[in-house]
């Protein structure tokens, strides 16, 4: 047996190792090699299954190579992948009006990564506050909120607070204001300055570790910024398609940003895909020639991303995902365990807090859920997120509850 396992360790280790010797070092994964996925599974090299409850950070959503986006990738590559944006193609006008009609929005702006989609929405947002708000030029300001998360650009860590996100990237993007989040004064205050021209804020703060305001404070900001001239954005690019139980998490205090960011499960994580949605008076303040990108709105993405959407759809993804997050929740609040702060999320975006100053014991207890067959990753330390494709069945989350039961019984 211990050589059948040390052979095991040797394979995954060579893996790592070839990561550790070749790859920059800018992420710290659990020691997991994974090699295939299938719904809510996934396997390493040894074979061993795992419930995903990671999702990709809800890239996801769909479940691993869902059969059905999949057949639309490989359909679409046998024909046409990338054509760039110098001539149109045969699949982007359909899709855009697919997204479109789907979302409710005039028209999209199609990109690659979610970090992407989100400094177009500020590059428009700009434009906007230029050309209809009447901001005098180069004076624009955004608002962003404390432990937000849009990704690991400049311009976007610009408004982080997160010092591991900023520490020597300096200098970074000026006229920046950052107010604390789930703070709708605060908000009050900061869009009386003429000069700001958008509001840029997370549904729920997934990175800062499922992070749910308060009922109503998505609202009361949405009227605020509506009051004040302001665009509201809205950056769904791991709360929307239907993770938190709604298709867009604003949809739960049914406001309608002026702009909403989509990526991660845009394409079911097939490939990367995002886009930025809105109405004629921010979108067409961009001219031809001012913003693009050499894959946005590519041909094989436009097939992806369609069977992507139409999968939430036909599954009922949104429902599955608001229901047996409930279920999830409700059954994680019966574990009886001192380390136990609470259990927060909405749909199948939760978070277990924990309640120790231990910096490792977040991590360890995903290393002993992996051994347990469920993968899961802590977010600061003292956080671990739970969110599994939106596909899992009540049996499966029963499973899972058991194996994170018994994972937390050796602490
Ligand atoms: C990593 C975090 C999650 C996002 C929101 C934009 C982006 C993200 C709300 C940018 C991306 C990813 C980035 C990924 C891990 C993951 C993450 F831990 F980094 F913060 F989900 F919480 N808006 N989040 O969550 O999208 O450019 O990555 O496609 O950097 O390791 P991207």
């Amino acid at each position: 047996m211990a050589i059948i396992e040390d052979t095991k360790q040797s394979k995954a280790r060579k893996y790592m190792a070839l990561e550790e010797k070749y790859g920059a070092h800018n992420y710290h994964p659990l020691p997991v090699v994974l090699k295939k996925g299938r719904g809510v599974f996934v396997w390493d090299v040894d074979d061993k299954c795992y419930f995903d409850f990671l999702s990709a950070y809800s890239a996801v959503n769909q479940g691993h190579c869902h059969p059905a986006i999949i057949k639309a990738l490989t359909e679409q590559a046998q024909n046409l992948t990338l054509t760039s944006r110098a001539f149109y193609n045969s699949e982007l006008g359909p899709y855009e009006k697919y997204i479109c009609d789907y979302f409710g929005y005039d028209k999209v702006l199609p990109v690659n990564s979610g970090v992407e989609a989100v400094e177009t929405a500020l590059k428009l947002a700009r434009k906007w506050g230029y050309q209809v708000k009447k901001i005098a030029t180069d004076k624009a300001k955004i608002v962003f909120v404390e432990h937000n998360f849009h990704g690991r650009t400049l311009g976007v860590i610009s408004g982080s607070t997160d010092e591991d996100s900023r520490r020597e990237f300096g200098p970074f993007l000026p006229n920046i204001k950052v107010i604390p989040y789930n703070d709708v004064h605060a908000l009050a205050v900061a869009v009386q300055d003429p000069e700001v021209c958008a509001f840029m804020v997370e549904p729920i703060q997934g990175e800062a570790g499922v992070v749910v305001p308060d009922a109503g404070y998505l609202k009361k900001c949405f009227d605020l910024c509506k009051d004040a001239n302001v665009l509201f954005i809205a950056d769904e690019v791991q709360t929307g398609i239907a993770r938190t139980g709604k298709m867009l998490a604003c949809d739960h205090e049914g406001i309608r940003p002026d702009m909403v960011i989509l990526g991660k499960a845009l394409s079911g994580g097939v490939l990367p895909v995002s886009a930025v949605l809105a109405d004629d008076e921010i979108m067409m303040c961009i001219k031809p020639g001012e913003h693009g990108s050499t894959f946005g709105g590519n041909p094989l993405a436009c097939a992806v991303a369609t069977a992507a959407l139409q999968v939430i759809k036909d599954e009922n993804l949104e429902f599955n995902a608001e229901y047996l997050g409930k279920y999830l929740r409700s059954e994680l609040e019966k574990i009886d365990h001192p380390m136990i702060k609470l259990i927060r999320g909405k749909g199948l975006l939760n978070a277990i807090v924990l309640d120790t100053d231990d910096p490792n014991k977040g991590w360890d207890i995903c290393v002993k859920m992996s051994e347990y067959g469920l993968l899961a990753k802590p977010t600061h330390s003292y956080i671990i997120r739970l969110a599994p494709p939106l596909v899992i069945t009540k049996e499966q989350i029963d499973e899972c509850v058991v194996i994170i039961k018994k994972a937390l019984s050796h602490f």
